[in-house]
């Protein structure tokens, strides 16, 4: 099953009740049945990671909810042609592009078979991927960054996980930052609102998504954004004087890494003949050299410049009142590589394990 955004905790208790290995997405509210304590077990972790090896091979029937929108690896999986697409619509809900069946309503896990081991093997691989994450952070797999580096933008997005409590409220910006927490998304503690403005996956409105939600659900809200993200919308910075006192803690994680790091992992940052890089970087990178310290400075916002995991853990620990930015200093020409290394380490495991 995946559960895109929106989906919501019926997914999560048809997955359970069906048997079913469960893809869901950072914003899809399905990684716990109502009122659970722990996350769902059929929950796979890290699922992108898993649909480029031996076991995705075997799907022949994917079941989604919501709206599924978020990584090439699932799109390829709901367009492969041995691959039939059923969705579980709300009113007036299209679904994804490719749906062979469309069911409204209530469905019944009862009539649905399955083979027994199938949850399992994806349990372990899904077990497997996340061993290979945890050893991102100690380099075993090779996926640490270099000195010049000292904090992925993965380890940024489960620093932040680990730091969220059952009381908070978690918002994403598109681009990277909502694929990083998709990694990691499953570690965060049941009824923990994740919200991601997904719509036309536009980076605009996500500082005044985050304050809304903050204010909307008084909750504690941590905020995940690359630098473009941020600019594009650094005008919410300007909270009316008299509203401060009404918003909660807004802690902004900012990771600049001087313009679209997502644009690092699309074909154009890899070999293509006559592209060169002052190419890429004019007409996708778009480095801006902005300060974001100087931004915050003039909407009078608390900023920090955080350069390794010490430091980030400890503004974690204690977001002030009102809205903050913790800005992460990252190079994005580490993306691609780390990608890479990331889903060859997986492949190679899950190979050998196959
Ligand atoms: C409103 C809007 N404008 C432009 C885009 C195209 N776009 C998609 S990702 C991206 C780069 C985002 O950069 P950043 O927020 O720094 O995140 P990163 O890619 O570095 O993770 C852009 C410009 C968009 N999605 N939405």
């Amino acid at each position: 099953m995946v559960a895109g955004d929106g989906a919501g905790p019926q997914a999560t208790v048809l997955a359970e009740d069906a048997g079913w290995p469960l893809f869901a997405e950072p914003s899809s509210g399905a990684f716990a049945r109502p009122g659970a304590t722990k996350v769902s077990l059929n929950a796979i972790p890290a699922y992108r990671l898993l649909l480029d090896t031996p076991v995705a091979q075997h799907i022949s029937r994917v079941i989604t909810f919501g709206r599924p929108t978020l990584s090439r690896p699932v799109t390829a999986l709901l367009n492969r042609p041995d691959v039939e697409v059923i969705h579980v619509a709300r009113p007036g809900e299209a679904g994804p592009p490719r749906v062979h069946q469309r069911l409204e309503g209530r469905v019944d896990a009862s009539e649905t078979c399955v083979h027994p081991d199938w949850l399992r093997i994806w349990q372990h691989a899904g077990a497997a991927a996340e061993q290979i994450l945890d050893s991102a952070g100690s380099d075993s797999a090779g996926v640490k960054p270099s000195h010049a580096q000292q904090l992925s933008p993965l380890r940024v997005a489960e620093l932040a996980v680990q730091a969220c409590r059952a009381e908070d409220a978690m918002v994403v910006a598109a681009s990277n930052a909502v694929r990083d927490l998709d990694l990691v998304a499953h570690r965060l503690p049941p009824g923990v609102p994740v919200w991601a403005n997904r719509g036309l996956a536009g980076i605009d409105g996500t500082i005044g998504t985050a304050i809304g939600v903050a204010v909307g659900m008084r909750r504690r809200t941590r905020v995940l954004a690359g630098d473009l993200a941020f600019l594009h919308d650094v005008g919410s910075l300007s909270v009316p004087q008299m509203e401060r006192a009404a918003v909660p803690a807004v802690q902004i994680i900012v990771l600049n890494d001087d313009g679209g790091g997502i644009f690092e992992l699309l074909e154009p940052a890899g070999q293509v003949p006559g592209f060169g890089r002052d190419t890429f970087e004019r007409f996708f990178g778009t480095p801006h050299g902005n300060g974001i310290g100087a931004l915050c400075a003039g909407f009078a916002v608390p900023h920090v410049v955080v350069r390794d995991e010490d430091g980030l853990r400890a503004q974690l620990a204690r977001p002030p009142a009102g809205v903050s930015v913790v800005e992460v200093g990252l190079d994005r020409r580490f993306r691609r590589r780390q990608a890479a290394r990331l889903q060859g380490a997986v492949r190679t495991r899950l190979r050998a394990q196959a």
